[in-house]
């Protein structure tokens, strides 16, 4: 790194200040010194992505197009600092100009580009693919609007606009040079061309520009700077006079009006398919400009298309890029000129298919009737690539009608986007090894039967750059003292940590770190809730997105549960416990709306009540988000990992606890069964049924919630308690479409669908054991030293370096600073 010492960073935000607002230093707001400082930042970044651009321009390597509808990246100016390792100089500097590091940081919009662990994921692994000196673009979408941010009023869920870009973001470079038309509906009319092929001609189209910001994606202590690319979308003429006069008027409009809904928010829903049209051009919209400039960028060194997939692989995060198959097929044979042998041959060995869940519901699909009406030409290559894919199925299984059927990509009306998906890519994934597993033997089996060999797993993992070193750094620098900081370019090192786990000066200090985490949450959550919690009671949190199947629910359930059976035995001793919620729900999904009301009124009953004598509070975070999540994870005890087991694909939130040292409550779920089998069960509260129990109660269909209901007079008063009114005087039946939802049968679900009351004794009686280890500091403490040194396995480093292995193939690049030429 440059010689940037804390004086010439005082210097420089000073100097910046004045330049940006022609104010002196002392007159600025906090606001304006945050656009100062990262200006500074950013300075420092740009001679780092300049050498980054040069050495992939000489060295050609092979790269990864990681292509994804969200990134959900968080602030970036903390984040900077310290993988450009200055992160100490600017918090001296900003100390002595009076000012505190983290307040300034706070003044950055959480970018919020994404809804919830996919959109995570994605940012992760562009942290480490820069970490490890890889080459890599991700590709997405510049949303005006992101994530919704979350206003709880009257304990209800209100939904306000994110309005990120309000103020001049700083760490974004718009990149007009890289500009491409991206074209919608119309029809296609075909044309002999003069070596008597057919040429398609798409005509009477809408089209817009798509226009690039690249933002820095800087590696830890390596020089390295790849970029994300996010596509803003811009009308093709802006709308004037001149085509007023010549009668275009109505087309301008038209066009304008397409750039700026293109772009404009982030469809809110991470589960349930909203099958809008608007979405279906978002996903083409990033998708071809970002083939458009991948090509372009791979034909500056090379004359033969075919080599295409020696430099250049797409990776596809879920099904919202799979427009990526037909998209690159339609550049190679329309505008490129192949046929189509050779178009199929480079396309899939280009791209390669992440699945993310393996619930149907979540599959997407797309009408004909919209998909043909909005790509005309994309649609016909899909039918195409369909036709071939038939054939091949019918050629493997002679007369299995039934099997054609199950697996062909366009079936009763609609595109199948996951079978598309797997029928071109070489490689495809799940996010953890019992989801891959449950992929390849129930899910996707008439896949896995076809093509074993492009089945495999990738375990998720989290960087421990931005959810260890960043969020928790009083942990940060104790594992740095006892280990070394090896850990932060290489997690497996924590193992070193197990050592410590008996030593009874560690377990103290440890706990007094964690201690310390707490106390700072609890301000955050006085300040931005009003809510006083005791630093001293156990922190049980859940955090993540609301869902049915995340069972947010069952633990409220248990909640109330406690808080009865503490009003009926005040004489029993238990250890004061705080729940942790925080989670956004989609905006029209209303049973999960109604479980965050219920949560708070759960709370304002519980909170207000002084019989327990704050034995019990509950506690809703308003505005779950990456910046506020690094703290919560870093002052949780219980990690609520209690989906139902099979549903989960992989959780990652169940990771950044881990190696925060909060223990897991959780199902056998997604990689909370890895983590299990790192540190033992014994260093785990596992309860409930497992995966397989699960689909086998869901093949039998012979789960019955009210016999439950009949048997257990204490759920039974818990629900009871959800439709009389006792959390929502003023209306009783508030709650009873939750109560419904456990114990009535209509003719769209079962009743209970996520064995909520199947699992709650066991829940339960799990709870009361972690209460009991808890009374026992030592064997508590060290439980949780136990987590965060066993927690090696779930960097997204480790899980980068195995895309790269087993996928990507991809190239080193080798960066050699730009000489400093102020020196
Ligand atoms: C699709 C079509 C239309 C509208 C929205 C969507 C949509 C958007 C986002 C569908 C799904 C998502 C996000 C899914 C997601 O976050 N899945 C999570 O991925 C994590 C990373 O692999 C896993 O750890 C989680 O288990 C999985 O739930």
């Amino acid at each position: 790194m440059k010689d940037l010492d804390k004086d010439k960073i005082k210097e420089e935000i000073k100097s910046n200040v004045k330049r940006l607002y022609r104010k002196e230093f002392k007159e600025a707001t906090e606001k304006e010194i945050f656009q100062a400082v990262s200006l500074v930042v950013k300075d420092e970044i740009i001679d780092d992505w300049l050498a980054t651009q040069n050495a992939m321009d000489e060295q050609d390597p092979k790269t990864v197009y990681y292509m994804s509808m969200e990134f959900l990246m968080g602030r970036a100016l903390g984040n900077n600092m310290l993988n450009l390792c200055v992160y100490d100089e600017f918090k001296q500097a900003l100390d002595e100009l009076g000012l505190d590091i983290t307040s300034i940081e706070d003044q950055e919009p959480d970018p919020a580009l994404g809804n919830g662990g996919l959109g995570r994921l994605a940012a992760c692994f562009l942290d480490s693919l820069s970490t490890l000196g890889y080459p890599a673009y991700g590709c997405g979408i510049r949303y005006r609007y992101g994530m919704f941010k979350q206003k709880i009023e009257d304990g209800f869920q209100k939904e306000v606009p994110d309005d990120w870009l309000k103020e001049n973001y700083p760490f974004e470079l718009k990149r007009s040079e890289y500009t491409y038309e991206v074209k919608f509906g119309g029809y296609v009319r075909t044309e002999v061309g003069k070596d008597g092929r057919l040429n398609f001609i798409q005509e009477g189209y809408r089209s817009v520009l798509a226009v690039p910001y690249d933002m820095p994606i800087v590696g830890y202590n390596n020089n390295v700077v790849n970029s994300l690319m996010i596509w803003d979308a811009q009308p093709k003429q802006v709308f004037s006079l001149e085509s007023f006069d010549k009668g275009d008027y109505v087309k301008a409009v038209e066009d304008e009006n397409l750039a700026r809904s293109l772009v404009e928010v982030l469809y809110p829903n991470d589960s349930h398919i909203s099958g809008k049209e608007l979405r279906l051009k978002q996903q083409y919209f990033f998708v071809s400009a970002s083939l458009q400039r991948a090509i372009q960028r791979f034909k500056k060194h090379h004359d033969d298309i075919h080599d295409l997939p020696k430099k250049v692989v797409f990776q596809m995060n879920d099904t919202h890029p799979t427009l990526t198959v037909p998209e690159l097929m339609r550049l190679l044979m329309d505008v490129e000129g192949l046929g189509w042998d050779e178009a199929w041959d480079i396309t899939t060995h280009c791209v390669a298919y992440t699945n993310h869940t393996i619930m149907t519901e979540a599959l997407e699909k797309w009408p004909i009737e919209i998909f043909s009406r909005l790509l005309p030409r994309i649609y016909n290559i899909v039918e195409e690539i369909n036709r071939r894919f038939c054939l091949e199925i019918e050629k493997k299984y002679p007369g299995d009608q039934g099997k054609v059927d199950r697996m062909a990509i366009i079936y009763d009306g609609q595109v199948r986007m996951a079978y598309l998906a797997i029928a071109a890519a070489f490689s495809v994934n799940g996010v953890a090894k019992l989801h891959t597993e449950i992929l390849k033997k129930e899910t996707l089996k008439d896949f896995y039967d076809m093509y074993p060999e492009k089945f495999n797993n990738k375990t998720n993992g989290i960087t421990q750059r931005r959810f260890l070193l960043h969020g928790n750094p009083l942990l940060a620098s104790w594992v740095t003292d006892k280990i070394g900081d090896g850990w932060i370019t290489d997690l497996s090192q924590m193992s070193r940590l197990k050592v410590f786990v008996d030593d009874e000066k560690a377990q103290q200090e440890f706990r007094s770190i964690k201690y310390k985490n707490k106390l700072r949450l609890a301000r955050y959550i006085k300040e931005h809730n009003g809510i006083e919690i005791d630093p001293n009671s156990i922190f049980d949190v859940q955090v993540k997105r609301l869902h049915e199947y995340k069972r947010q629910l069952l633990n409220i359930i248990h909640v109330m549960y406690e808080y009865n059976r503490i009003k009926e035995h005040p004489e029993l001793d238990v250890i004061p416990k705080t729940y942790i919620f925080g989670a956004k729900a989609a905006a029209g999904y209303k049973i999960a709306k109604l479980t965050i009301k219920l949560i708070n009124n759960v709370a304002a009953v519980i909170n207000n009540d002084r019989s327990i004598n704050n034995k019990l509070k509950v506690v809703f975070i308003e505005d779950y988000k990456v910046s506020n999540a690094e703290m919560i994870f870093a002052a949780a005890d219980v990690s609520e990992q209690i989906s139902t087991a099979s549903k989960e694909a992989s959780g990652t939130s169940n990771m950044k606890f881990m190696m925060n040292g909060a223990v897991t409550i959780g199902t056998m779920d997604g990689a909370t069964v890895e983590m299990v089998e790192e540190m033992g069960r014994e260093n785990a509260f596992i309860f409930g049924m497992s995966a397989d129990e699960v689909i086998e109660h869901e093949q039998k269909r012979d789960y019955n919630p009210m016999d439950i209901f009949n048997q257990d007079q204490d759920i039974r008063k818990v629900l009871m308690q959800m439709v009389n009114g006792f959390y929502s005087p003023d209306n009783s039946e508030l709650f009873r479409p939750i109560y419904n939802s456990l114990l009535n049968t209509n003719e769209t679900q079962y009743p209970d669908t996520y064995f909520n009351l199947k699992d709650f004794r066991s829940y339960a009686e799990t709870q009361d054991k972690l209460m009991e280890t808890y009374r026992d500091e030592k064997k508590w403490t060290r439980m949780a030293m136990m987590n965060t040194a066993c927690c090696g396995k779930f960097s997204s480093d480790r899980t980068i370096q195995q895309y790269v292995d087993d996928i990507w193939h991809l190239d080193h690049i080798h960066v050699n600073p730009l000489e400093d030429d102020e020196n």
